[in-house]
């Protein structure tokens, strides 16, 4: 049994990206190991955030959580905030980090850059946070999207420097990409990730877009004018993210999505494309609706809390002590 550990920050609405690259796996992994699948709110807030909608996003990611397949009989599933230990160790983990390899990121030089001279100290310090919340639960795998394989070798280094420094405390963690690591690309401009922060919406898929919107978005997607549906992300960028995303979505190779597809247009495998996403997603927006409106999310939601608080907490004493951070 191996313990699993994932978050995912509530600061807009979920894509088809973020489902395909992180959450199915969550759910892929969850039978017989130990896992824990926060809320990280506390992350969002390294850029700023409005109250209501930062609190509205954290019970309707929870939602989304088990509406894409996680069962809180055998995940843990909680709020980053509801544990204090995260903020604590992540303080600890802040010491231990260099300003140089924290300026290195790739996820802060691009968030950095779209903030004039006022950069939240927060987004340089996410990484050493992003550490502590993996750390503290002695996690084994962590499923994320390969965006964010920096992160999880910051983590380790700063595990291992730790271990160096003070004993044996922490577990070093690995990435857990999946089969293949999807990596969705925008609809508008295929080089660049689709994002939920993507100020052009008609090249995001969100979880909760209506079937009509979908199959519009997929049909103004980018493509070339070959006409050939071919897997090449060189050169055919839109059309091969496309692939990705059905072979994805059918759990097809794209050899078999190219084959599928041989001497067909762009017009009949758009339509597919937009059918498959559609089947996937529409019984995610039916749980979740019924979800939201349930008293359960809270009780499940509390006592995920309090499990989850039990083994950080139990982490955090070991590592003060092995710091010597404490009284008596
Ligand atoms: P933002 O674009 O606002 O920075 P995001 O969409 O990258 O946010 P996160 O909360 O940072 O969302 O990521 C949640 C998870 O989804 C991570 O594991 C990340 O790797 C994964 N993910 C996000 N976008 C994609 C994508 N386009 N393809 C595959 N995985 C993705
Ligand atoms: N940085 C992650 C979100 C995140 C996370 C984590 C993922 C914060 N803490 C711990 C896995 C494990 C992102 O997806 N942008």
């Amino acid at each position: 049994m191996s313990v699993i550990f994932s978050g995912i920050q509530p600061s807009g609405n979920l894509t088809l990206g973020n489902y395909l690259g992180a959450l199915r796996n969550f759910s892929k992994v969850q039978e017989g190991n130990e896992c824990y699948y926060c809320v990280v709110n506390q992350h969002a807030i390294t850029v700023p955030q409005d109250p209501k909608l930062l609190h509205e996003r954290t019970r309707a990611l929870a939602a989304i959580y088990i509406a894409s397949g996680l069962d809180p009989e055998q995940s843990t599933l909680f709020v980053q905030s509801e544990v204090p230990e995260h903020a604590m160790l992540g303080w600890i983990m802040t010491t231990l980090s260099y300003v140089g390899e924290l300026e290195r990121m790739t996820q802060y030089k691009d968030k950095a850059s779209k903030r004039g001279d006022s950069i939240p100290a927060g987004l340089l310090t996410y990484p050493p946070l992003m550490a502590a919340d993996i750390l503290l639960y002695q996690t084994n795998f962590v499923p994320v999207g390969d965006d964010q394989k920096q992160h999880l070798e910051i983590t380790r280094d700063l595990a291992q420097r730790f271990n160096r420094l003070y004993g044996d405390v922490f577990t070093i963690p690995e990435i857990y990409l999946g089969q293949d690591g999807t990596r969705v690309m925008s609809l508008q401009e295929p080089t660049k990730k689709m994002s939920k922060s993507d100020d052009n919406t008609t090249a995001t898929i969100y979880l909760l877009d209506t079937p009509k919107d979908i199959e519009k978005k997929i049909k103004r997607a980018q493509t070339d004018s070959e006409n050939s549906v071919h897997y090449d992300r060189e050169k055919k960028p839109g059309i091969s993210n496309l692939i990705e995303i059905l072979s994805a979505v059918t759990d097809q190779t794209h050899e078999q999505v190219e084959q599928a597809y041989a001497g067909k247009g762009y017009g009949a495998f758009k339509k597919d494309v937009a059918d498959a996403v559609i089947a996937v997603l529409e019984p995610i927006q039916q749980r979740y609706e019924e979800l939201l409106k349930h008293p359960d999310l809270d009780d499940i939601l509390d006592k995920g809390s309090a499990k989850a608080h039990a083994k950080a907490s139990e982490t955090y004493e070991k590592a003060v002590h092995a710091m010597g951070l404490y009284r008596k």
